[in-house]
């Protein structure tokens, strides 16, 4: 089997960190590094975060630091439900690895650029260095594979009424990347919302066991709180892990070809991903929008990546 190349974009966060324990090891994956922007906290704090979890987890890829804020509009961040580290509950060693010197937009234009048109982007933070790497080297755009991205709703959002938080922290730089031509899938939170991890979910990956079932456990019940906290719910959603598993088996979520818009106007509606899933505007659909996931397979492969750490 041909392993799928991808370069994973993130500012862990919780379900950062799970998607990059599943993107790490499943054979049928091949990450080729890891790179961090500011979102559900800043920039020095997700760093931090990525690099604990790599060394946590034994996993010897590079990590690189990216945009330290957004294009335009000023910064915000995530802290209500991801804590004020940004990966609140797990408690991590004394921190050895460092990011290499290269930066993050930098480094996924090298890459792309002395690549076969092979790699997948995987952005499951705000769109920052994905956009100020389209805008430095054009040349990069029909190198992209897809980009498989964690982001917007075509329903309701989660940091205002209409938008998601991902898109509404970097809404310019999202309105960059889903006007680029390049092939688009987004699980927004209409899919992502799905993946509702409650207290049985935890207890069966503590059981597969090893560090990744701890960590596991140890962000989810964070989740878990905050998740109460602020939206009333009995479980977390492990939104950006759903772009890995649609990688390792796209035949567990439902999309649907839609054109996707960002609204960058300032208003109620800043940053919403205007999705026209009815087709009444007739523009041509530009993103593959997940609608539908198996949340037994989903738990599945989970389980499946936890036991791969023992
Ligand atoms: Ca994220």
């Amino acid at each position: 089997m041909t392993k799928r190349k991808i370069i994973l974009d993130c500012d862990p966060g919780h379900d950062d960190a799970i998607a990059i324990m599943m993107a790490a090891r499943h054979p049928a994956l091949d990450l080729l590094g890891i790179t961090i922007v500011a979102g559900n906290q800043t920039l020095d704090k997700t760093l931090v975060n990525g690099l604990n979890v790599c060394q946590h987890l034994n996993i010897d890829v590079p990590v690189y630091a990216g945009m330290p804020r957004p294009i335009m509009r000023e910064q915000i961040v995530a802290d209500n439900i991801h804590g004020e580290t940004g990966l609140d509950g797990p408690v991590f060693g004394p921190l050895k690895r460092s990011a290499e010197k290269t930066h993050a937009v930098k480094y996924i234009i090298d890459t792309l650029m002395n690549s076969e048109g092979d790699i997948t982007l995987v952005p499951v933070g705000p769109l920052t260095n994905i956009a100020v790497a389209m805008r430095m080297e054009p040349a990069i755009l029909p190198k992209i594979r897809e980009i498989v991205l964690m982001g917007g709703a075509y329903g309701t959002g989660n940091f205002t009424p209409s938008a998601e938080f991902n898109i509404y922290a970097d809404p310019e730089a999202a309105r960059v990347v889903f006007t680029s031509g390049v092939p688009l899938v987004m699980m927004g939170l209409d899919l992502t919302n799905q993946t509702v991890c409650t207290a049985d979910v935890i207890a069966r990956m503590e059981r597969a066991g090893g560090p990744a079932g701890q960590l596991f456990s140890d962000i989810m019940n964070f989740t878990l709180k905050t998740q109460y906290e602020n939206y009333g719910l009995a479980g977390g959603p492990v939104h950006d892990a759903t772009c890995i598993g649609y990688l390792i088996n796209p035949q567990g979520i439902v999309t649907r070809d839609m054109h996707v818009e960002i609204d960058v106007n300032s208003g109620p509606c800043y940053g919403r991903t205007v999705c026209d899933e009815l087709g009444v505007t007739g523009n041509k659909p530009n993103t593959k929008v997940g609608t539908t996931i198996d949340t037994g397979w989903f738990w599945g492969l989970v389980e499946e990546c936890v036991r791969m750490y023992h």
